[in-house]
């Protein structure tokens, strides 16, 4: 298998990078640690290594180096399309080079033969209550994946240095499925379908998607698809989701056991939810003012929300402090396709209106929009209403950076995750300490 080959080739002088930061560099200091960091959610400390993507504060992120738009550009096209094939994505978070399009071609068609869900994931489905939150249903899916774990069962059997390889097979089979499962879901509890769905090997991973989910895809909904899991796929390894796929991962647990954890912190509100939250947010305002509203009504709505002690959804973001640009190439591709679409209309104003309100706020250190203040809108335009479902495709999509990065994880032997901690008391002492005369 290409990722297989491509990745054996690079491995050794990975292995030798790492093996001398680890053993000749160890004592070299990177950065101080403060006491706002450590009781503010360990903002900013540098302490995770991974080389599939990086964030800068004031530019967003670089997958394997590439913006959005030079990704975008870079990667083979789906014939006829704009959007690039996802198996493309895939090889070049994998392996960290734009593929050729027959490259990108074999991962999709690795995807396509791994693509069956065995009967029992179904059946479990359709067991469960009605009412269940569409993520909690994904994460269940997965974690009952987890029974044909190649990793979990070589486990006693396998050497260290080939861990990577059994992360591979699994990783492979678990975003193959992905498409097939997140559908199933969509298609049960909202249309109480139980019809087993199938992977179309002559169609691109996007296109899957988009036909078993069953919506009309004259006006584009493969290429969302496509743009939608590559903007998701990954943003460095502190967020919620990232991270606990690495912790977990670190104890060897393998990828099923790993990526069902990252999805329940996936499943946040202050995470991956706040899709379903923002959409609920900009209809609530559509709804109050029967349309688009004039720019002062948004901006007493907006103060109104503040007011009441909620948060702007959309709106913030940990580490970013400019408009996000996967928000951007959201709204890109929006504004080429049906630009005059009152949700899309109404999402600009907001772009337009509330980071100057949160400015006037004063509290959030980014007042510019994360990609979730725009993502529900596009899949709304198409027809997928259910806002639950939203974080489901945010979590299809975060699949393929999450386990290019447990796959490189175990290929360099990355240990057991331990931080240290301190009670209330040690750091009160440190800060007398440090407010000792000298
Ligand atoms: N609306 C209102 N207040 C906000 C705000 C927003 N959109 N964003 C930040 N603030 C507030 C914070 O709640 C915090 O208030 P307190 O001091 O009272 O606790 C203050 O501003 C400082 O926060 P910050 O340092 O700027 O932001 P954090 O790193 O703590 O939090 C985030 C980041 C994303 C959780 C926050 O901006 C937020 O809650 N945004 C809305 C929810 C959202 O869009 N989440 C999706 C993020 C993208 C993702 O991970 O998927």
């Amino acid at each position: 298998m290409i990722l297989h080959e491509k990745i054996s080739a690079q491995l050794p002088a990975w292995r030798e990078r790492m093996k001398s930061l680890a053993k000749e560099h160890a004592e070299v200091v990177v950065d101080q640690v403060t006491v706002g960091q450590i009781v503010g959610g360990m903002r900013d400390i540098k302490s995770l290594v991974s080389d599939i993507s990086f964030v800068d504060p004031a530019e967003g992120i670089r997958f394997r180096g590439l913006s959005i738009p030079e990704m975008v550009k870079a990667l083979p096209k789906a014939r006829g399309n704009k959007m690039p094939l996802v198996g493309g994505l895939y090889y070049l978070l994998m392996i960290g080079e734009v593929p050729t399009r027959e490259l990108a071609l074999e991962v999709e068609a690795e995807w396509a033969k791994r693509s069956e869900v065995p009967d029992y994931v179904y059946k479990m489905l359709k067991t469960m209550p009605k009412e269940t939150h569409p993520m909690t249903l994904l994460s269940q899916a997965v974690l009952a994946l987890q029974n044909g774990s190649v990793f979990a069962s070589k486990y006693h059997t396998m050497k260290k240095d080939v861990y990577w390889e059994a992360a591979l097979e699994d990783s492979l089979d678990l975003t193959a499925k992905l498409p097939i499962i997140a559908a199933y879901i969509y298609r049960l509890k909202y249309f109480g379908e139980t019809k087993k769905l199938k992977y179309n090997s002559k169609l691109d991973y996007g296109a899957n998607f988009a036909k078993m989910m069953g919506v009309e895809d004259k006006k584009g909904y493969a290429e969302l698809a496509r743009l939608y899991f590559a903007v998701h796929s990954d943003h460095e390894s502190g967020n919620a989701s990232a991270h606990t796929m690495h912790l977990v991962g670190s104890a060897l647990s393998d990828p099923y056991l790993s990526f069902s954890a990252a999805l329940n912190g996936l499943a946040g509100p202050l995470h991956g939810l706040a899709n379903q939250e923002c959409l609920g947010w900009l209809l609530e305002v559509h709804e109050k003012f029967s349309g688009v509203p004039t720019r002062d009504d948004l901006y007493k709505f907006a103060w109104d929300t503040l007011n009441s002690g909620h948060v702007i959804p959309g709106y913030g973001h940990a580490v970013l402090r400019v408009p996000d640009p996967r928000f951007m190439a959201l709204l890109g591709f929006a504004k080429e396709r049906f630009p005059e679409d009152e949700l899309i209309r109404l999402a600009e104003m907001v772009f337009d209106v509330v980071p100057t309100v949160l400015k006037e706020q004063g509290k959030a250190k980014n007042p510019a929009p994360n990609l979730d203040a725009i993502s529900g809108t596009l899949q709304y335009y198409y027809g997928v209403r259910n806002f639950e479902f939203y974080t489901v495709l945010f979590g299809v999509g975060r699949a393929l950076g999450v386990t290019s990065n447990y796959v490189w994880a175990r290929a360099l032997g990355q240990p057991l995750e331990r931080p240290k901690s301190l009670t209330t008391k040690m750091l009160e002492d440190v800060v007398a300490k440090a407010s000792q005369p000298a």
